[in-house]
């Protein structure tokens, strides 16, 4: 049993992970910057030690500083959140060479999925359905256009070192090819120091269907149904709900136990989500992420169950507090994520929060660092608060989170509320019925 876990991350998944860690009878210690001295986190923690400046190079980013403050307190394992440090390889090797503990996948499994075209060979051979495309990485223009007549345009080059929509590009016709394959190159050269690129046939009108697996690291493993995350801005999740509207149990118990049987065979240790886009009634892998991810409180909301803490208990080689069959879903949830940002050109608004007033009741979750006088600091990610509803079904879900958007009170600084209660008259989304390009349009639309 860990006496003392250091939480490598700042705001409201500090905040998620401190409550976890007290639920347990586990004491917490917070990192922060000098930008973050009177962040919630570090109030709500147990102990605190200040790692660096407020630049996230030289903080939350800091291996060294983040390896001293486990020393200097005694922490004897690390969670890494979302983001900074959770998806690092390199970092949780330096983690276990000091005889610490990584809450999280093994090294090795980060670096595979890290590698998207390793991750599509290990899943592809695992029996995950993949989107149609080269074998492994495409050397040179000519292969890059053998591969795209075999498998039709449009095609889709991405870097093996991208991924969440880095280093991505369209080729619609045999005549961009060319471009496509050069500026793919020579973006991933610039952006990760790796040039290699595979293709991909392009789906036009998929959804963006996540399946949230959990391994214990021993070779069994589970899944907890799917998110449905379509609704997306620049690659920047902006509503995310499970079940997914066009999920049946049916499809999400074929899906589910192809993940779970994938992620059991290669011994994944802890929480992971796989990502698939869905067209036409088939699943297509496109990435897993070796992390905790944002929108994980749909997901407790639908199964009941508290995903750090078994984050924590998989990390103590304890296992799984539940088997496939005690995890049913039930009711609907629905997570909007409130940024500090000014509509409609979504610029990031960092200032000091006059009111702030979170909305409760039934089937409502508010996750967020924020409080009144706080002042959010221009250094970091403009999420602010996780609302999160649950109902019975989807009507009761949507109704209860106008609801729950009309008691919230932030005073002070520009949210994206607005955006939010827009969304809530719109018939396509009361429909459930939109795809990864609908926020964009509707977006666009609403501009003109
Ligand atoms: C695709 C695609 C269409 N076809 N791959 C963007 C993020 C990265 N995780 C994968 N992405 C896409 N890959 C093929 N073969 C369209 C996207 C895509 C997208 C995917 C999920 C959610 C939003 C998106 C927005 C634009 C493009």
């Amino acid at each position: 049993m860990f006496d003392k876990i250091l939480i490598a991350n700042r705001g409201e998944i500090a905040l998620r992970v401190i409550r976890a860690c007290r639920e347990m009878g586990i004491g917490s210690v917070a990192v922060h910057s000098t930008a973050d001295s009177d962040a919630m986190h570090v109030r709500l923690a147990d102990e605190s030690v200040c790692i660096g400046p407020p630049s996230s190079a030289q903080s939350y980013l800091s291996v060294p500083a983040i390896i001293s403050a486990c020393e200097i307190t005694g922490a004897e394992a690390i969670h890494p959140g979302y983001g900074f440090l959770s998806e690092n390889a390199a970092f949780v090797q330096v983690v276990e060479d000091h005889g610490l503990t990584f809450i999280g996948p093994s090294a090795e499994h980060i670096r595979i999925m890290g590698d998207k075209i390793t991750a599509k060979e290990t899943m592809k051979a695992l029996g995950v359905p993949c989107v149609p495309g080269s074998d492994g990485g495409v050397p040179d223009v000519d292969t890059a256009r053998k591969v795209a007549e075999e498998i039709g345009y449009p095609v889709i080059i991405k870097a093996t070192a991208g991924g969440g929509g880095r280093g991505m590009k369209l080729a619609k016709t045999p005549a961009d090819i060319d471009n496509a394959f050069h500026s793919a190159r020579s973006e991933a050269r610039n952006a990760f120091g790796n040039d290699e690129v595979y293709i991909e046939k392009y789906l036009g009108q998929p959804r963006h269907i996540e399946i949230q697996v959990f391994g214990d690291g021993k070779g069994s493993a589970v899944h907890l149904g799917e998110r449905d995350c379509s609704l997306q801005r620049r690659h920047q999740k902006v509503l995310e709900e499970a079940p997914g509207p066009a999920i049946d149990a049916a499809t999400r118990a074929r899906i589910g136990k192809v993940c779970a049987d994938a992620v059991a065979s290669i011994g994944y240790s802890g929480a992971g989500t796989i990502e698939f886009l869905y067209e036409n009634g088939e699943f297509y892998f496109i990435e897993m992420n070796t992390r905790l991810q944002v929108e994980h409180p749909v997901t407790e909301a639908v199964f009941g169950v508290d995903l750090v803490r078994e984050q924590i208990r998989i990390a103590q080689g304890l296992p799984l507090s539940f088997t496939q069959d005690e995890l049913v879903p039930s009711g609907h949830a629905i997570e909007a994520r409130i940024n500090a940002e000014r509509l409609p050109s979504f610029s990031p608004c960092p200032g000091t929060v006059r009111t702030f007033h979170a909305p409760g009741g039934l089937g409502v979750r508010m996750d967020s660092a924020l409080y009144g006088g706080y002042k959010i600091p221009p250094y970091y990610d403009s999420l602010i608060a996780k609302l999160i509803v649950h109902g019975r079904d989807r009507p009761e879900a949507l109704a209860r989170l106008r609801r729950a958007l009309g008691e919230l009170v932030v005073d002070g600084i520009d949210t994206t509320v607005p955006l939010f209660d827009a969304l809530l008259d719109n018939e396509d989304v009361q429909a459930g019925n939109y795809d990864i390009h609908w926020l964009e349009t509707w977006l666009e639309n609403a501009g003109a």
